[in-house]
This record gives C-alpha cells, sequence and structure tokens, in this order.
C-alpha cells in the first residue's frame, strides 16, 4: 500500500513514521510513505502558499494553485489507473474509527491533504477530495499529525504488516470490548500482587477473567461500546452484576 502526503511540513510525516511497527513495514516495503512539499509546487518567488480570506477575518487560507499541482504531479507521476481517494484531515469532517482503518486499508494508493493556517479554498477540495476526516472533537494546529494517527492505524490492517503475535490486539477493539490488564515480573511490586488466576497456568480461568476484565472496563469507561459487543449468556449475567453494583454506589 502506498501512502502519499501533501504538507508544508514532510518531514514531520517521514520523520514520524519511521519507527515501532510502521517503520519496520516501510523498511520491509509492504507499505511506503511519500510526503510531498506543497511549497515546491508554488511558482512566485516567494513561494507563496496562501492569501487572505475573502470576505475578511482573522488567518490566512491556503490556495488551490500550489495544492492542485502537487496532486496532479502525484497522479502523473504514479500513472493512476483510477482517480485515487483523497482524504483532507479537518476537524468538520466524520470521525475516524477502527472499522474506516480496515475500509481505506483496502486501497493501493492513499491520499491526504493536510491543510494549515484557517482552512483550505473550498474550490480545490471540491475538485480533488473524496473524504474529509476528523480523528477527534479537539483541534489541532495542521493536518499532520492527524494524518500521520490514520496512517498508523491504516497500515496496521495491511496485510503482512502485523506478525501473527501483534494481530491479537485490534481484535479485541473489533469485538467492542477495551482491553484486559496485563502484567509481567517481577510477582510483587511495591506491595502490590499480579492476580492469583494469571499464576494458576489454568486456561480456561485465565481467558474468563480476562473477558470479564474486559466488559468491567467497557462499562466503566465506554459503556456506549457494549451496544455492539458479543457477549456470550454467562457474560451478559456478569454485566448485569456489575451495573447493579454500580447503582448501588450511585
Ligand atoms: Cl483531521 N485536522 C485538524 N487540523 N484538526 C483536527 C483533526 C484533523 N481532527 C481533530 N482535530
Amino acid at each position: 500500500m502506498k501512502f502519499y502526503v501533501m504538507t508544508l511540513f514532510p518531514e514531520m510525516i517521514t520523520g514520524g513514521l519511521s519507527y515501532s511497527i510502521l517503520g519496520r513495514a516501510i523498511k520491509s516495503g509492504i507499505v511506503s510513505v511519500e510526503a510531498v512539499n506543497i511549497r515546491d509546487f508554488t511558482e512566485d518567488k516567494h513561494k507563496h502558499v496562501d492569501d487572505y480570506p475573502y470576505g475578511g477575518g482573522a488567518g490566512m487560507v491556503m490556495s488551490c494553485e500550489p495544492i492542485e499541482r502537487t496532486y496532479r504531479h502525484l497522479c502523473e507521476k504514479r500513472r493512476l489507473r483510477s482517480r485515487p481517494r483523497v482524504i483532507y484531515l479537518t476537524p468538520q469532517g466524520r470521525v475516524f474509527d477502527q472499522t474506516m482503518a480496515k475500509e481505506f486499508a483496502q486501497e493501493e494508493d492513499l491520499f491526504f491533504l493536510c491543510g494549515h493556517y484557517e482552512g483550505v479554498d473550498e474550490r480545490v477540495l471540491d475538485a480533488i477530495v473524496t473524504d474529509r476526516v476528523s480523528i477527534g472533537d479537539y483541534v489541532l494546529s495542521g493536518g499532520e499529525l492527524a494524518s500521520m494517527v490514520m496512517i498508523d492505524a491504516i497500515a496496521r490492517m495491511v496485510p503482512g504488516v502485523l506478525t501473527n503475535e501483534e494481530s491479537g490486539s485490534t481484535e479485541s477493539f473489533e469485538g467492542n470490548l477495551l482491553e484486559y490488564p496485563q502484567y509481567t515480573r517481577p510477582e510483587v511490586w511495591q506491595g502490590q500482587r499480579v492476580p492469583e488466576v494469571l499464576l494458576s497456568g489454568h486456561h480456561a480461568k485465565i481467558e474468563e477473567w480476562r473477558r470479564q476484565q474486559s466488559i468491567l472496563r467497557t462499562w466503566e469507561t465506554r459503556p456506549e461500546l457494549l451496544d455492539g459487543a458479543e457477549l456470550s449468556k454467562k457474560e451478559r449475567k456478569f454485566l448485569e452484576e456489575i451495573k447493579k453494583n454500580s447503582g448501588a454506589e450511585m
């Protein structure tokens, strides 16, 4: 899978994505990330990428021309057969989640447009953007960090990026439950013991305890996720018990 990022800060993208699992996937050639500087596609001598907003107001707006030329350069260089998916990062977009990550991972080429200043001229967005995406309800200074978040989550869904060992954790989020707590040595740390069941070697019991911990955590911090969770009859009863007890405390 190939990611193309149109940005004013290409080093931010390539630097930030060169570590850990994504760094490994890039080195091995399963995915590639190319960050292109929009400023390289200006034609005036001061390399302007933005201008004052029509109608007045604070800040500057990124101009159509350099962005469209960056886009065209990439399309022509890549000899794309069809129009690529182009994601514009904006708090006004649809909120990104694991389901979208899986869907975007089906694409062979994925473009990102990172805006800055007060925004981007709407006409170039209408011309090239296929998806407007937000990564949550807060404001970032630019689309770069948001695109890095998305690329990490999407690349993990590309076959071969995760080892068998690593694939487990996304599965459990897709089951709409939060992860259970983990422990490693020592057995006692600052007087706190590792839960006894984990030392028992009883695999069925351990599995049951972990599922219960996941349900408990999800209820405590993200109860809305439980609507979409697949629970056994026994687990439903466990959840009802938790609910009753938490009601008693209120
Ligand atoms: Cl996708 N972009 C920007 N600039 N700010 C954001 C965002 C995206 N998602 C949340 N805040």
